[in-house]
């Protein structure tokens, strides 16, 4: 945990030095300066003169170079990365095949539009998503650029098919940033306060939070339905929009039966049963998509983040009638589908399949859900351990009534911070800490870090 050895040369800023490529970071965490080091306190300094406060950080250092399981600071700290830049680079950090794919690809053109004069690489991604994507229907995709973007087109498609405008959303979700986006997301702070009014037509009911409503997942979509048909009506209702595990929320699974409930009903009153697979898509969960657990086969499905490794690239797919509902050019955005973003989508694609990286997400579920339980045995404050594969949390509580304690959390993740392991919060009340390391860490690194966080939970 001490810093152990110097191997960072040179002191002042831009100097010349050997170019850390991510696949050829060593895989351990060292810290060689104190946390942050000199060169991101003095960057720190410049981001307060020139980026918006806004922008927040959650981590004290600037990134140099990642990959496997690390990310290397500009001080040459090297940390465990459990992360993933929030679930994106999936099949590890500068992945060789995504670098290769991009480089290739921006030598030949990095742009065009693809509303202007298409390119095959947007087809193929097409054609890959509506391949393994849930359900042998006839589909379509559509491509764009960030997972806001994703969700604002799934509801724009749904509402031209059904001619209807509502959209039901749940409790603890979160859909993006934009103002569409924002009306469907849950929570205040940070992503609403102050930014309103949001869009109409956004209707929030409870969905199913299993450790703390108690109820099966039949008994949750009783509730959820009955809600939708006294307040909205069906015939009101364009889409129903739900995270398969809801991310930012606090990574709440579902209970089982509560989706396929959901997803029956949509289909009985022609609402269009829209997955958000953004977080919790491509490979994270241990399946490619995380409908697979339940064999939903939603009408739309958004997807984003592990799908681009790291490049900008979103898309919607699903029914194909759903689609034809809309009329030419009604879709698009200027670099929506992206070419540079579509050869890395096609690598991380290849990578998830010839890397047996589904399976590597179930077997880093199991290894970090087995460290949270024994921790869990002697912290009573580890009030629920849940998720799926590489996509896992614990909930962290008051033992006796069992409230959010986002201070505890706030601290095992700061301890976590300074002695080099990057990890993330989340929870409507910010007192969950997620765990979505990239898929190519090795179990050695995960360990080292569940011995960091131990250490942060006994010292709370
Ligand atoms: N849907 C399920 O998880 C993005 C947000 C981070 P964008 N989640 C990370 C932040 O602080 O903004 C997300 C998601 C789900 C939609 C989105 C939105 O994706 O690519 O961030 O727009």
């Amino acid at each position: 945990m001490l810093p152990t050895e110097h191997t960072h040369k040179g002191d002042g800023m831009g100097d010349q030095e050997e170019t850390k490529t991510g696949g050829t970071l060593p895989q351990e965490r060292r810290l060689v300066t104190e946390i942050p080091g000199p060169r991101s306190r003095a960057m720190r300094a410049r981001a307060d003169a020139a980026v918006a406060a806004a922008v927040g950080a959650t981590m004290p250092v600037f990134a140099e170079a990642a990959g496997g399981g690390v990310l290397l600071d500009v001080d040459g700290n090297s940390f465990i990365d459990l992360g993933s830049g929030i679930a994106v680079t999936t099949v590890g950090n500068a992945h060789p095949a995504v670098v290769a794919a991009v480089q290739a690809q921006a030598a030949k053109f990095t742009h065009t539009a693809a509303g202007i004069t298409p390119y095959e690489l947007y087809v193929r991604v097409c054609e890959t998503l509506v391949r393994l994507s849930p359900g042998r229907h006839d589909k379509r995709a559509l491509l764009v650029s960030t997972g806001a973007e994703a969700v604002e087109n799934a509801v724009k498609i749904a509402r031209a098919h059904t001619r209807r405008q509502g959209v039901a959303v749940f409790e603890h979700a979160f859909h993006g940033r934009t103002n569409l986006t924002m009306a469907m997301t849950a929570k205040a702070m940070p992503y609403k306060s102050g930014f309103g009014p949001f869009a109409p037509e956004i209707y929030r009911v409870p969905g199913s939070y299993p450790y703390r409503d108690n109820l099966t997942g039949e008994q949750a979509a009783a509730r959820t339905i009955a809600r939708l048909h006294a307040e909205v009506g069906e015939s009101n209702l364009a889409a129903i929009v739900v995270e398969p595990i809801q991310g930012e929320g606090g990574f709440i699974v579902p209970a089982p039966g509560f989706l396929p409930a959901l997803q029956a009903y949509a289909r009985q009153h022609g609402i269009v049963f829209v997955l958000d697979e953004i977080q919790a898509g491509v490979a994270r969960t241990g399946r490619l998509f995380a409908a697979e657990h339940e064999g939903l086969e939603p009408d739309l499905m958004t997807v984003a983040k592990g799908l681009g490794g790291g490049l900008p690239l979103a898309g919607v797919v699903g029914r194909a009638e759903i689609f034809e509902s809309v009329h030419s050019g009604g879709l698009g955005g200027t670099y929506a589908g992206n070419p540079l973003s579509c050869a890395a989508a096609l690598a991380v694609l290849e990578a998830v399949e010839n890397e047996g990286l589904t399976e590597r997400a179930a077997a880093i579920g199991a290894l970090v859900e087995g460290r949270c339980r024994r921790l869990q045995e002697t912290d009573p404050r580890i009030g629920d351990i849940r998720g799926r594969g590489a996509m896992q949390a614990v909930e962290l509580v008051d033992p006796a009534t069992g409230a959010p304690d986002p201070a505890l959390a706030a601290s095992v993740a700061a301890y976590a911070h300074r002695n080099g392991v990057i990890v993330l919060l989340c929870g409507t009340w910010s007192n969950v800490i997620r765990f979505l390391p990239p898929l190519s860490i090795s179990d050695a690194l995960l360990h080292d870090a569940f011995d960091v966080l131990a250490e942060g939970f006994a010292r709370a």
